[in-house]
């Protein structure tokens, strides 16, 4: 172990959590800290605080990308890139996400402890809106840093309540200011994300670190059926058009159609809202969306293409509307990234298995730009996105300090 590793300090690391889950904190234990909400700007602000104290250098980009920056000794060369997510899902878990900011930021602190001046600066990012459960779509700050989402559009995105997102993000640079950067420094030398597993593997395998070796594909759309409006009571079922009916029979036409005896696609239909909403009125439209994933492209590609088909052969006497949101390609991390995740790992005495994410990260957006990788911990049952979702300190020190090695050994090449 370098004295980095060791100056990785449990308890500071563990009561970072513990304080940034009072932010949104929730009566079951989980956050509602959902991207560019109040609770998302305290964040900002308690992050910002803690950087201060240190001296690192905190600043953001036009997406609300925010990044702690630790100096190297040739402070011009490409930065070493760690971090994840502070925005969490409405009834979200006390790791997800935020377990990569703080371990990277107990990185950097345990480099300061250590002694350790690097060649390169050591940076950690917290990406702007990774769960796109309030800004549609998820990962945004990190595909927009990456080219793939237009700034202005993202910018110009609604919420649910009709709040647009650069008055969110005024509002959130306001309660929480820091030095903005023009446009975005793609030029990292290398990124590496840890994260809590969101799986079971790790602790039914017994192991304490997952080498991530990729991460699989997804595709995100929305669908809307628009049928008519009629009286429950008076309008006979031959000539409704009741958006709901059709809604349904299109749901089940698309399990059907994703339907893995394999059990490696991942289809979830996570929102489905019915108007008016009225008990006595026939729906006349039903907005819902889909998520799905599987490794392979070829596969994503053939289930994707299907959908509208699928849709309009269901949609019975209603109007039915498929758009695609997001299309992430699989992510192959670079094996030597990889290896020296392994590696540290295992110089440190750590339990580990290569293993490829279910979950999507905002790394995706960031391995193709540079040399990437991930870092697992357990997290209890698998469960996340989920007020229930547990870790141990052990397990987040331990994710920390192969953190701190990896990127100490990438920050002096
Ligand atoms: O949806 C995802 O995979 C990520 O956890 N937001
Ligand atoms: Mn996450
Ligand atoms: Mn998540």
């Amino acid at each position: 172990m370098s004295h980095a590793a060791a100056r990785i300090d449990e308890t500071r690391l563990w009561q970072r959590h513990v304080d940034m889950a009072k932010l949104g904190g929730l009566a079951k234990g989980g956050v509602n800290r959902q991207a560019l909400s109040a609770e998302d700007a305290a964040a900002r602000r308690l992050l910002g605080e803690w950087a201060a104290a240190r001296g690192y250098d905190v600043f953001g980009d036009a997406i609300g990308n925010l990044y702690v920056r630790r100096p190297g000794t040739e402070n011009d060369a490409a930065p070493v890139v760690t971090g994840s997510h502070m925005d969490s899902q409405p009834t979200g878990g006390k790791y997800d996400g935020i377990y990569g900011v703080l371990a990277g930021f107990e990185a950097l602190e345990a480099l300061d402890d250590a002694g350790v001046r690097t060649k390169r600066p050591v940076q950690v990012v917290a990406w702007m809106n990774e769960e796109g459960s309030r800004f549609q779509p998820g990962a945004m700050g990190s595909a927009v840093w990456a080219g793939h989402y237009d700034l202005a559009a993202m910018l110009a995105v609604k919420d649910r309540t009709g709040v647009v997102l650069a008055d969110a993000l005024r509002d959130t640079l306001t309660a929480a200011p820091c030095r903005q950067v023009d446009g975005f420094d793609r030029g990292f030398h290398a990124y590496i994300e840890a994260h809590i597993e969101q799986g079971p593997r790790l602790e039914a395998e017994r192991k304490t670190i997952g080498v991530v070796t990729g991460i699989q594909g997804s595709q995100r759309y929305t669908v809307d059926v628009t049928g008519e409006e009629a009286h429950a009571g008076t309008t006979p079922l031959r000539v409704r058009k009741d958006a709901l009916k059709s809604a349904v029979a299109i749901v089940a036409a698309l399990e059907r159609h994703m339907h893995d005896p394999a059990d490696v696609v991942r289809f979830t239909v996570g929102r489905f809202e019915c108007k008016p909403g009225s008990p006595n009125t026939v729906p006349g439209h039903v907005h819902f969306t889909i998520d799905f994933r599987h490794p392979d492209a070829a596969v994503l590609a053939r289930l994707g293409d299907g959908i509208a088909k699928v849709a309009a052969a269901a949609a019975g006497p209603c109007k039915v509307e498929v758009a695609r949101i997001t299309d992430v390609p699989p992510t192959v991390f670079d094996p030597r990234i990889v290896d020296l995740v392994r590696a540290q790992a295992t110089a440190l005495g750590l339990s580990n298995m290569d293993m490829p994410s279910g979950a999507g990260h905002d790394a995706m957006h960031v391995a193709p730009f540079c040399p990437s990788g991930m870092i697992f911990v357990p997290c209890e049952r698998g469960v996340s996105h989920n007020e229930a979702e547990a870790a141990t300190p052990a397990d987040l020190a331990a994710g920390a300090r192969v953190l701190v090695e990896a990127l100490h050994a990438l920050a002096d090449e």
